[in-house]
């Protein structure tokens, strides 16, 4: 060991850097010289660091912004885990490629088109008692009314709800405490149905509102049946948050451009951005849901597009929606860990207005207006209301809480700073700089009702200068704060390279319980047993006029079928079923020209329909490499040209012609493999492997091969009888082939135990 270790360090000697041999240094100090560290550096290396095989403490899931998908990364590592392809394909995870798929991004298909991406902004975690649980992820589109649900057992995308009356919304994803309801608000005005009508008529005609759709948690869906809006006023409703504790069963949406001003550069007249922002407030929406789903419940409601509308004259009439003035350009909405103050940033503003539920509550409860708004809605006095006001810095936008009692954190978008202040004093107590104009941020489970404190990332908008330039379109830059004491420390840069990420949502990592594999068969987007999914041996080929289905299986190192003969104009379909056990044991299938990636993960049946519309010879093969002989799992789509139809099925031709002296030689090699196999299975059944749960699975799969084994035996075995050597040979070497994958598959048990500590508890 120690000579090994000694050559490696002579090796690395050769290596040099700037002049110093920096995998040479054999002391701390020597690497802080070489590479120009600090001892802050070297501190926050520390306190990010996670050892190889190390698991992170936090798991944040981050919009993906235009590409429509979700980043998943760990705190503090930073290190990325997964993209989850929500509203755009995403090829690796055969999503869009595979029929399951694609019903799911057909479900999001909006008035005939397919929009195949979306703007994601802001995941929110599902919760019970106001506590992420682990168990759902929502997602929200902001060019097309959009809102996905994706299930954390697998992260994978389940469902897609279109809006029935938005043109287009910003104020979701946002769940209430027990998720009952998932918050989606407009944002720009629209005629509700999607529909038209002059910008002349824009007061009249023009609407906003917010969505509250139901959750089915038992179905792991969202029912549009039992989902309701609530008509609004066309002020650009933007940001919400659901309500907590005291404040629990309402909600609070605010809005920008409450001027209702509709632009208009090209006939002379100031643009949007200054009739947006003339006037010193907007409004923030207090709407209480739950009475508001009593009424819709009770048939209040106008049908618009199938969907369910409290107008806004019986909004008002029920006490269902209060406005307060919030200043200049409001952006987030954040409530309170204990439900009693809600804390708005104002883009053009220095202060963040803190407002004080219970003066909320009591000014509602006693009917106390200041006035109405156009629409009849009762304004309440904001100074009445306001629990403090104070100056924190440029642009405040977004704001997150501590674990500590009374301490948040605000982005100041245009100082690119943070603050940490004291909200319920009114006292700032630290700012950091980050790089550069931050918009969300994230505290670990920072909007729960019990914040876990300890890392604060900042989202900032533009890198500059702070990557190796790779061109006019940069990366984003998450930054890592540490947040676990007085000041605030910046521990890492994260470039994000996928699209603007707007907000994030953190989950203690251990409240995680992803499955490891999918049950026999499984169609994952339903979560069901496919109907297509076959057993190794008993694939098929089912041919019908006009139709070729295959129900194949993949596993190392095969597909079952692996030549499929179908007649030009045929409609093709493959069932893939991975018949593996083991963890991480993932095959692809893809057809040269016709068919994009499936991942079948261990478990997966994975399904693809088209039209073989071209003739030729087409391979397909496996996308993943999935062991040694990964290359050779390969088949052929046999696409006969027209007229060529009626003639029997091709012959295969041989290529190599093996003898006896083939077969000897890979007879002896099968005996000899055999033994390293009986040595490790002897060793595995002597320890607590059991007592493991990666194990078992793994020891199942390896009994499978071992089975295969016996049959490719005792085929080989038959064929020598006969002195056909060479389909002897061939039979012999795939008795081999299955010897391989068992003796893997028992290797890395072997090693998994000796890593985890089994113990050998019988001879
Ligand atoms: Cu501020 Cu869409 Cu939440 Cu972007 S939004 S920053
Ligand atoms: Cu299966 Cu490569």
């Amino acid at each position: 060991m120690r000579s090994l270790w000694k050559v490696s360090v002579a090796a690395g000697a050769l290596l040099c850097f700037g002049g110093t041999a920096v995998f040479a240094a054999e002391s701390l100090e020597d690497i802080m010289k070489a590479r120009h560290l600090s001892q802050k550096d070297v501190l926050a290396a520390a306190k990010t660091y996670v050892p190889t095989g190390g698991r992170d403490e936090f798991i944040v899931f981050s919009s993906g912004g235009q590409s429509g998908q979700i980043i998943v990364y760990g705190v503090p590592s930073m290190r990325i885990l997964k993209y989850i392809g929500v509203f755009t394909p995403e090829p690796w995870q055969g999503y869009g490629y595979d029929n399951e798929s694609k019903r799911v991004l057909a479900e999001g298909r909006i008035d005939g088109r397919d929009p195949n991406w979306g703007d994601t902004h802001h995941p929110a975690l599902s919760e019970t008692a106001g506590k992420p649980d682990g168990q759902f992820l929502f997602i929200n589109d902001k060019a097309n009314p959009r809102i996905a649900v994706i299930s954390l057992k697998d992260f994978e995308t389940k469902q897609i709800v279109v809006n029935p009356i938005l043109q287009s919304e910003h104020g979701g994803a946002f769940v209430t405490p027990n998720s009952d309801y998932v918050i989606e608000a407009a944002q720009y005005p629209g005629v509700l149905g999607r529909g038209y009508a002059p910008l002349s008529e824009f007061n009249e005609k023009f609407r906003g509102a917010v969505t509250y759709w139901k959750f089915d948690r038992a179905k792991g869906e969202i029912d549009a049946a039992k989902s309701f809006s609530i008509e609004l006023p066309p002020y650009s409703q933007d940001l919400s948050d659901a309500g907590k504790g005291p404040s629990d069963g309402w909600s609070f949406t605010n809005s920008f451009c409450a001027e209702r001003y509709v632009g208009g550069i090209e006939q002379g007249r100031p643009p949007f951005e200054a009739g947006c922002s003339a006037n010193d407030a907007d409004y923030l929406h207090v709407i209480n849901w739950k009475k508001a789903a009593e009424v819709a419940a009770a048939g209040k409601t106008t049908k618009i597009n199938g969907h369910d509308v409290i107008m806004m004259k019986t909004a008002i009439e029920e006490g269902l929606v209060y406005l307060i003035a919030e200043p200049k350009s409001p952006h987030g909405a954040d409530v309170s860990p204990d439900g009693k103050y809600i804390i708005v940033g104002g883009k053009l503003d220095t202060n963040v207005s803190v407002y004080s539920w219970e003066k909320i509550k009591s000014a509602i409860d006693a009917k106390q207006f200041a006035s109405k708004d156009p629409y009849g809605i009762p304004i309440l006095d904001m100074k009445q209301v306001l629990h403090n006001q104070i100056q924190l810095g440029l642009g405040p936008l977004h704001t997150q809480y501590d674990s500590k009692p009374c301490i948040a954190y605000t982005s100041l978008y245009v100082d690119s700073q943070v603050a940490k202040y004291n909200y319920c004093e009114g006292k700032v107590l630290d700012k950091i700089s980050v790089h550069y104009n931050i918009g969300h941020l994230n505290a670990m489970e920072g909007e729960s009702v019990a914040p876990a404190g300890k890392y604060l990332i900042a989202l900032n908008k533009l890198a500059i200068d702070r990557f190796n330039p790779v061109g006019p379109l940069h990366p984003q830059n998450h930054q890592l704060i540490d947040i676990s004491g007085d000041k605030m420390e910046l521990l890492y840069d994260m470039p994000v390279p996928l699209g603007e990420p707007h907000y994030a949502a953190s989950i203690a990592a251990d409240k995680l319980k992803p499955e490891i594999r999918y049950a026999y068969g499984t169609d994952s987007r339903r979560d069901q047993k496919s109907e297509f999914q076959v057993r190794p041996g008993s694939e098929k080929i089912v041919r019908e006029p006009g139709k070729v289905t295959v129900f194949g299986t993949a596993i190392r190192s095969h597909f079952t079928p692996e030549i499929v003969e179908a007649n030009e104009g045929d409609e093709i379909t493959f069932h893939w079923t991975n018949a593996e056990r083991a963890e991480d044991e993932t095959h692809g299938f893809a057809v040269s020209t016709y068919v994009g990636n499936l991942s079948l993960e261990p478990g997966k049946t994975a399904s693809v329909t088209f039209k073989a519309d071209r003739p030729g010879a087409f391979s397909y093969y496996c996308t993943e490499f999935c062991s040694a002989l990964h290359l050779e799992m390969e088949g052929y789509l046999m696409i006969k040209p027209k007229g060529l139809a009626e003639q029997a099925s091709t012959k295969i031709a041989e290529g190599v012609v093996y003898g006896k002296a083939d077969y000897d030689k890979q007879h002896a090699t099968n005996v000899a493999t055999q033994a390293v196999i009986d040595g490790v299975v002897k060793y595995i059944v002597s320890t607590n492997f059991k007592d493991f749960p990666t194990v078992p699975p793994l020891v199942e799969d390896a009994t499978d091969q071992l089975k295969f084994m016996k049959e490719a035996q005792t085929k080989a075995e038959e064929a020598a009888k006969k002195e056909d050597w060479h389909n002897a040979t061939l039979w012999a070497n795939q008795w081999w082939q299955y010897q391989v994958k068992a003796a893997d598959i028992g290797l890395r048990v072997k090693t998994y135990l000796d890593e985890h500590g089994a113990k050998v508890i019988a001879k």
